[in-house]
């Protein structure tokens, strides 16, 4: 089980936090992990994150570093984007930013000016903060525009108000990329209109590159865009960290880099380098695609089973790893009361606002679940279907103890089937 691993020294020398981690490797162990950015790494990954390389500062990039001492974290990192650009068909990686946030930040700041323009995605449609929210500092930098779907119903994207905004706007980047939207985008579409406005296109594929490197999606570089940027822990299953792709220019990829280093992050984590090299190399193997592939069979087998149950989806289904489900409005039950109910019987899934939301962010309309960490698990379609049944039968009997310690016991069952495992692949290269 790649939940438990070896902690010697830390028991033998601070119990406290030994406990907290055998807690979580339970928890992880017992329960069903269904939020769709979430998964399981290897073993081989946790022992590259856990290896010397935490101890060395590596400023700047291979060959050019401040710092002595770079004999084996310049081929190090070399690696590393090598395999990354294999995996996603591009020509430069920018490997050291420490997550998506960063990733995205940087992006801005190497492309455009304090007050240029940015279009992406709205929050509410399935946007990501990051994306420009109010909230957000880089808000009151940049010029944030937004696009949304024509009809939460299907999720077809309003390309016709896109063009307009673009045309009226003028943006530097254009931005296509989700945290809560189930379908495939039409990239060929994003690239014709930044085009016609002379526009970047920027790609945030955080939720879905395990997909795109898996080829069980769209790869937006095969449509023309410039730029991707994505975390590496989510359907990649690769250790927590961020990632910037850049097709084929060079320029933009130098002014990438210069924006990451000195710009905006500094020291690189050069374990989580190791760490996201050793997934690289998983995730270019056929085994990987396979999972890829299966990811999406088992969301499919999920949409199924909610809407046998006439439960509101989201525009209508999926055609990735996750799943947005009106709750409130199908079942009387709140995202935040789905939420915790599922808790309370071993399923973990996260409360999320839908299309024009009428509650409030805190306590929505609904729920976000997805397949990448129950597949690495190994369940099937059955099992997926399985898993969907006991989600809807727990928020129908959300007040009903009995039945709340019937579905545990079948949750706990099926997560016993299913062990966490220690590793993907036999080798990589
Ligand atoms: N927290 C991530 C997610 O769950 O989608 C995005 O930042």
């Amino acid at each position: 089980m790649s939940t438990t691993q070896d902690i010697t020294y830390i028991q033998n020398q601070d119990a406290k936090i030994a406990e907290l981690i055998r807690g979580e490797e339970w928890r992880e162990e017992n329960g069903i992990e269904l939020i769709p950015s979430e998964n399981y790494v290897s073993q081989a990954c946790h022992e590259a994150m856990g290896s010397v390389f935490t101890n060395k500062y590596s400023e700047w990039y291979p060959h050019k570093r401040y710092y002595g001492g770079q004999d084996f974290t310049d081929p190090l990192e070399e690696l590393c984007i090598e395999r990354a650009c294999k995996l996603f068909n591009c020509k430069y990686a920018n490997v050291q930013t420490h997550s998506g946030a960063p990733a995205n930040i940087a992006t801005y700041f190497a492309l455009c000016e304090p007050g240029d323009t940015i279009l992406g995605m709205d929050l509410s449609h399935g946007g990501h903060l990051t994306h420009g929210h109010p909230v957000t500092y880089i808000s009151k930098i940049f010029n944030f525009v937004r696009y949304k779907m024509k009809d939460p119903e299907t999720g077809e994207i309003d390309y016709e108000e896109l063009r307009r905004v673009a045309l009226e706007t003028k943006p530097k980047i254009i931005l296509a990329g989700f945290s809560a939207y189930p379908r495939e985008l039409d990239y060929a579409k994003f690239v014709d209109i930044a085009r016609e406005v002379g526009a970047i296109t920027m790609a945030d594929m955080a939720h879905i590159a395990g997909l795109i490197a898996g080829w069980a999606v769209k790869n937006p570089f095969d449509a023309g865009f410039d730029i991707i940027t994505t975390t590496t822990h989510k359907t990649l299953r690769w250790p927590r960290g961020g990632l910037i792709l850049v097709r084929e220019s060079e320029e933009i990829a130098k002014k990438i880099d210069k924006s990451v280093f000195p710009g905006l992050q500094w020291g690189p984590h050069m374990h989580i380098v190791a760490a996201k090299a050793v997934a690289f190399g998983e995730a270019l193997t056929p085994e990987f695609r396979t999972y890829a592939a299966q990811i999406l069979k088992n969301a499919k087998a999920m949409e199924e089973v909610f809407k046998k149950h006439n439960i509101r989806l989201i525009t209508g289904g999926t055609d990735n790893h996750l799943l947005l489900a009106d709750v409130w409005s199908s079942l009387g039950v709140s995202g935040k009361e789905a939420q915790t109910v599922l808790d309370e019987v071993g399923i973990t899934l996260n409360m999320n606002s839908i299309a024009d939301d009428t509650r409030k962010p805190m306590d929505p309309s609904g729920i976000r679940f997805g397949t990448p960490a129950i597949t690495t698990r190994g369940f099937m379609e059955d099992d997926s279907r399985e898993i969907a049944e006991l989600m809807i039968e727990a928020m129908k009997n959300k007040d009903n103890t009995e039945k709340k310690i019937e579905i545990r016991e079948k949750v706990r069952a099926l997560a016993k089937k299913f062990p966490v495992p220690d590793t993907f692949v036999r080798h990589v290269d």
